[in-house]
């Protein structure tokens, strides 16, 4: 398998080699950074399922404290990548191994001194990470290595903990704190495999005399710890089972796809997707381990793009993302009651359950002020895409006991949720749901979002088929209820063109280009949407919306169908959002546009490789790994390619 690999150092794209390099193992995220930067390079040490809120500030995952900060000190010249006395640099990621390498000469004085650190998060211990660095010179030199388990963390809504407390003993260096919300302890461990020779401000030095050519090695094996106790085991046999675990991971993941560049991005697609395994009761964020961004909350980007490949290839953390929305269920309940409707209606961001997701979800960048968004209160379409996934699990694991202890209700209450919420209109004789936000985030408040009312109907349907089918003890009258409000809920149908219109009136928006609105940007960071966006009164929207019904539903919507909206969309869709270029992929497959899907599939499966995308929203920090993106490269792969289309014969 190719490795990721980037020569020479350059300081701007720290924050982007962060995700790019990044490891994980599910539950602990390590940024792809370098062993002498601190929380200004975005080292992040990030904890899947973990929250902290700080008065006044969104709540997000923590951060944990940074076990592997190391500063080389070479006869007085510190070896940092930023001091200019870099003779080569070289950052690599061997995705077949979860490993990470850092290879560094430096000129100190007159000799050369070259830094190789490799680190692995062990896959097969969810505590542990490991690294070793290897020092050599061509000449002697006196070395002072400067260890610590590094309390000054990256955070964007910290600081997150309190009782900081910092210490060593002969081989080890830890740091403990609380949480300021829950109280919740978290340990930071590092033991290194040579003597500490003092200690003093949370820092270690280790000090040695380099002989010419003779290596001087320091392995750090560090533990993240919310309770329990570390393994004892040393470098080599930490990595002997990271390494067995990942062999068996890309036995059971890898997809055999295309040419050298293809399969290398699905590689690193599957890659992206399996370091953020769930191994305990929580899901996945929507950008992964790779930081606070989003609050380190979950979206329908796991349900709807990360699923498939879990269903697929790790079936028991498929169940665990379900069961996830299950156990949740109540949090559900409560959000629906909360605005008045029956039901459960899921958090747009959610973190255990909770909505996370602020009325203020954007800062408007002229005047600083917080701008009023909708998306936890209007995108309804959460609680149906919760129930299509727990429809799909069903009809992949058949897995009955899962279905009638709580996959069942799930579904029958998100339906009920769209019951309640939905406005019968007498002149029409039909329900409709009204005031809503389809997956295009950039028209708000819309009514009768095609992808809405579509979902919202098939999950319906099949749910009550299933209530029957399992002679589920359900109540009779939900059933015929739901039913009933099925069969007269409004559907858009295609037009003469073919084309289904996104919502009420959308066709009367104005018909510009994405070009021609983006020209019209007053600022580059500025929000599309909204009350006043730039795409607000346009056709122009941030990402596939009526597509997807497509690639949920391809039954239900005719070849042609499918190509009409297709070529209708695609000119107004600015991909402001990473789910919105698998999303075309797939349907690119479907309809016979093998080149159109594969430059699609690469715009999904590189976005991480490439870098550079969006960065903010308004002066919100949206940047990070894209996981829904990868998963969409590994549903177009399997699911598009990889299944019989107008132009894929099989
Ligand atoms: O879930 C997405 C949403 O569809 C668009 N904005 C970003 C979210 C998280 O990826």
């Amino acid at each position: 398998m190719k490795t990721l690999k980037e020569v020479g150092f350059n300081a701007e794209k720290t924050v982007e080699n962060g995700n790019k390099f990044l490891l994980g193992n599910g539950r602990l995220g390590y940024r792809g950074t370098l062993d002498e930067f601190g929380s200004s390079a975005c080292v992040g040490l990030n904890v899947a399922g973990v929250y902290d809120g700080v008065k006044g500030k969104w709540r997000e995952t923590i951060n944990a404290f940074n076990p592997f900060y190391m500063l080389v000190t070479a006869d007085g010249v510190p070896l940092d990548v930023r001091n200019g006395n870099v003779l080569r640099h070289a950052v690599e990621l061997d995705i077949s191994k979860a490993l990470f390498i850092r290879d560094t000469e430096f000129s100190v004085n007159s000799r050369k001194v070259s830094l190789h650190c490799e680190r692995f998060v062990n896959y097969a211990d969810k505590t542990n990470l490991c690294s070793r660095a290897v020092i050599t010179a061509d000449g002697d030199v006196d070395l002072d290595v400067k260890v610590g388990v590094d309390t000054d963390v990256w955070e964007l809504n910290g600081p997150h903990f309190k009782g900081v407390r910092t210490g060593a003993d002969g081989h080890a260096v830890y740091a403990s704190a609380v949480t300021q919300e829950a109280g919740r302890r978290i340990d930071v461990v590092c033991r290194y495999s040579q003597p500490i020779n003092s200690f003093s401000g949370g820092f270690a030095h280790i000090t040695a005399k380099l002989k010419k050519d003779e290596p001087f090695v320091l392995d750090r094996i560090a533990f993240v710890l919310l309770g329990g106790k570390a393994a004892e085991y040393g470098y080599e046999q930490a990595y002997g089972l990271h390494l067995s675990e990942w062999e068996k991971t890309w036995q059971r993941c890898r997809v055999l796809f295309g040419d050298e560049r293809a399969q290398f991005a699905l590689d690193y697609s599957v890659y992206h997707l399996a370091i953020l395994a769930p191994d305990g009761d929580y899901s996945i964020a929507a950008r992964g381990l790779s930081g606070q961004t989003y609050k380190g909350a979950v979206f329908w980007d796991t349900e709807i793009f990360m699923l498939p490949f879990f269903l697929n290839s790790l079936p028991d953390c498929a169940k665990r993302l379900i069961k996830y929305r299950i156990d949740t269920l109540p949090q559900a309940k409560q959000k629906a009651a909360h605005y008045g409707y029956g039901g459960a209606f899921y958090a747009w961001e959610s973190q255990d359950g909770y909505d996370a997701c602020s009325d203020f979800n954007v800062t408007d960048v002229f005047t600083h002020r917080p701008v009023r968004t909708y998306f936890k209160d209007k995108q309804i379409h959460i609680s149906a895409d919760v129930a299509y996934a727990v429809l799909e699990y069903y009809v992949h694991t058949g897995d009955r006991e899962l279905m009638l202890s709580g996959g069942l209700e799930t579904v029958l209450q998100c339906a009920e949720f769209a019951r309640t919420y939905s406005y019968y209109n007498h002149v029409k004789n039909r329900y409709e749901l009204l005031d809503v936000i389809g997956p295009d985030e950039y028209h708000e408040r819309v009514n009768n979002n095609a992808y809405t009312n579509y979902i919202f109907h098939e999950i319906t349907v099949r749910g009550v088929r299933l209530a029957k089918e399992l002679s589920a003890p359900v109540s009779g009258e939900l059933l015929s209820g739901l039913e009933e409000w099925a069969a007269k809920l409004y559907l858009p149908q295609p037009d003469g063109r073919g084309v289904i219109e996104q919502f009420d009136g959308y066709f009367a928006l104005e018909d510009v280009s994405v070009a021609e609105v983006r020209s019209r940007l007053a600022h580059p960071n500025e929000y599309w949407g909204g009350s006043g966006g730039v795409a607000t009164a346009t056709r122009v929207i941030k990402q596939a919306d009526v597509i997807m019904l497509f690639n949920l539903f391809p039954d239900l919507f005719t070849l042609d169908v499918q190509k009409a909206n297709y070529d209708f969309y695609l000119p107004y869709t600015e991909h402001g959002s990473s789910l919105s270029h698998c999303a075309y992929a797939l349907t690119a497959c479907r309809i016979g546009r093998p080149d159109e899907a594969y430059k699609a599939f690469l715009d999904s499966a590189e976005i991480d490789l490439r870098g550079g995308g969006k960065q903010w929203a308004g002066e919100v920090y949206i940047g990070g790994t894209h996981p829904a993106a990868s998963g969409g490269a590994w549903l177009t792969a399997v699911r598009g390619f990889g299944c019989k289309g107008e132009g894929n014969e099989i």
